[in-house]
C-alpha cells in the first residue's frame, strides 16, 4: 500500500533527524513511529558507529508493548544483520510493528535485505518514499557500502605517446591550465586524496583544492601511501587536514581504515606506480586521464605493469564522456561492473 500523507510527512520529519547523526563510517538515519492513527509515538536517530541504529533507539523511547500496531517510518530500509549492533528489521518484528516505510535501499551484501525479513514475518514493507531525498542524504556513503571500500578514482595526466614525465623526470605541466583547473574541481568532490610518497617527496604537492583564486570549501584529507620517509617542510604538512600516513603497500588496509573514518571517496592522484597498483588491485572504480597533445617518448609511462600479460587480459573500461579542455581532452571512464573488486568484511556474506 502507497505511503499516505502522515507517512510522507513522517519520513521528511525522519530525514531531518537523520542529519542531526554525524557523518562516518555508518549511514546517518532517522526513525519516526506511528500510531495506526498517524500520530507520532517516538522520534529517534543514529549517533554513529557502535551506537543504537534509528529505529531502536526511536523504539527504546516507549513502553514495553506501546508500538505494537505501530507502523516505523525510516530513512534507510532497516538493517538484517549483526554488526556492532543487533538486526533492526529483528527489533521492529519483536516490537510488532505492524508496516515499515523507508526511503533508501541498505545496498551492504551483510547489512541489505531487511525487508524481505520483515515481509517474512509478515509485515508489509513499503520502500522508496522519498527515495531522492534519501540518496542525497546518504550520498557517497552508499558507493562504499555497495563496493565494502571507498570508491576509487584513478586520475592520471599523460602526453598522448603515454608518457607521464620526461626523462629526468619532470612532469609538471602537460597539461594546460584548462586542464588542471578541472583537477581541482574533482579534487574538491573527493573526501580523501592520494598520492604515493615518491610523488610526495619528487613533486611536493599541496594537495588541496584550489578554485577560483583560493581554497575550495571542501578539502579533501590528503593521504600518503608508501615506505619512503617524508621531508618535514614537506607542503602537505600545511594542508587544513592532518595528512594520513601509511607505511604500507597495502592498499585494502588502507582503504579499510579511510572507510572507517568515513572517507567514501578517494581521488588517487598518483604517481604512475600507486596509480598501477591500484589498477592491477582490481581497486579502481574510475579513471579520469588528461591527455595531452604532446610527445615525451622514454620509458616514463603514466601507467606501468597491472599484471597485464595477453591482450586478452586488457582491462577494458566504459567511457562515460571524453572532454576537451583547451588542447588537452579528458577521458572519464569505469571499468564494466565485474571488473572492480569489492571488499567484503569477515563474516560476511
Ligand atoms: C539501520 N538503521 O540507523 C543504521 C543502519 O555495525 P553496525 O551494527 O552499527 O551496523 C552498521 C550498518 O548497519 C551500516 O553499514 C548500515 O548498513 C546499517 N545502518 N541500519 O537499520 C540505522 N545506522
Ligand atoms: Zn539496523
Amino acid at each position: 500500500m502507497a505511503a499516505n500523507e502522515a507517512e510522507r510527512s513522517a519520513m521528511a520529519r525522519a530525514l531531518e533527524l537523520a542529519e542531526r547523526g554525524p557523518r562516518g563510517r555508518n549511514p546517518q538515519v532517522g526513525a519516526v513511529i506511528l500510531s495506526p492513527a498517524g500520530d507520532v509515538l517516538a522520534e529517534g536517530w543514529h549517533r554513529g558507529a557502535g551506537t543504537a541504529h534509528a529505529e531502536v533507539d526511536a523504539l527504546s523511547k516507549l513502553p514495553d508493548g506501546a508500538a505494537r500496531g505501530a507502523t516505523a517510518v525510516v530513512t534507510l530500509e532497516p538493517c538484517n544483520h549483526t554488526g556492532l549492533t543487533g538486526p533492526c528489521a529483528e527489533a521492529l518484528i519483536a516490537a510488532g510493528i505492524g508496516r515499515v516505510v523507508f526511503a533508501v535501499d541498505d545496498p551492504g551484501p551483510a547489512s541489505g535485505g531487511g525487508a524481505e525479513r520483515l515481509a517474512a514475518a509478515g509485515i508489509e514493507a513499503e520502500p522508496h518514499v522519498l527515495r531522492a531525498e534519501g540518496e542525497a542524504l546518504l550520498g557517497s556513503w552508499l558507493d562504499a557500502a555497495a563496493l565494502g571500500r571507498p570508491h576509487v578514482t584513478v586520475k592520471w595526466a599523460q602526453s598522448l605517446d603515454g608518457r607521464a614525465a620526461a626523462a629526468d623526470g619532470t612532469s609538471q605541466w602537460i597539461t594546460g591550465p584548462d586542464a588542471r583547473a578541472d583537477v581541482h574541481r574533482e579534487r574538491a568532490r573527493a573526501d580523501a586524496i592520494v598520492v604515493g610518497t615518491g610523488t610526495a617527496i619528487a613533486d611536493d604537492p599541496a594537495l588541496t583544492a584550489r578554485t577560483g583564486d583560493g581554497l575550495d570549501a571542501h578539502q579533501p584529507v590528503p593521504v600518503v601511501i608508501g615506505a619512503r620517509e617524508l621531508p618535514a617542510t614537506a607542503r602537505l604538512y600545511d594542508h587544513p587536514h592532518e595528512p594520513l600516513v601509511y607505511a604500507t603497500h597495502d592498499l585494502r588496509a588502507v582503504l579499510a581504515d579511510l572507510r572507517e573514518r568515513g572517507l567514501h571517496r578517494v581521488f588517487v592522484e598518483g604517481g604512475p606506480t600507486l596509480a598501477s597498483a591500484f589498477l592491477a588491485a582490481g581497486l579502481a572504480d574510475r579513471v579520469l586521464a588528461y591527455v595531452a597533445p604532446v610527445l615525451i617518448g622514454g620509458d616514463r609511462l603514466a601507467v606501468a605493469d597491472i599484471g597485464v600479460g595477453t591482450i586478452g587480459e586488457a582491462r577494458r573500461l566504459v567511457v562515460d564522456r571524453v572532454t576537451p579542455l583547451g588542447h588537452d581532452i579528458r577521458f572519464d571512464a569505469r571499468f564494466a561492473d565485474a571488473s572492480a573488486q569489492t571488499m567484503q568484511e569477515e563474516g560476511e556474506r
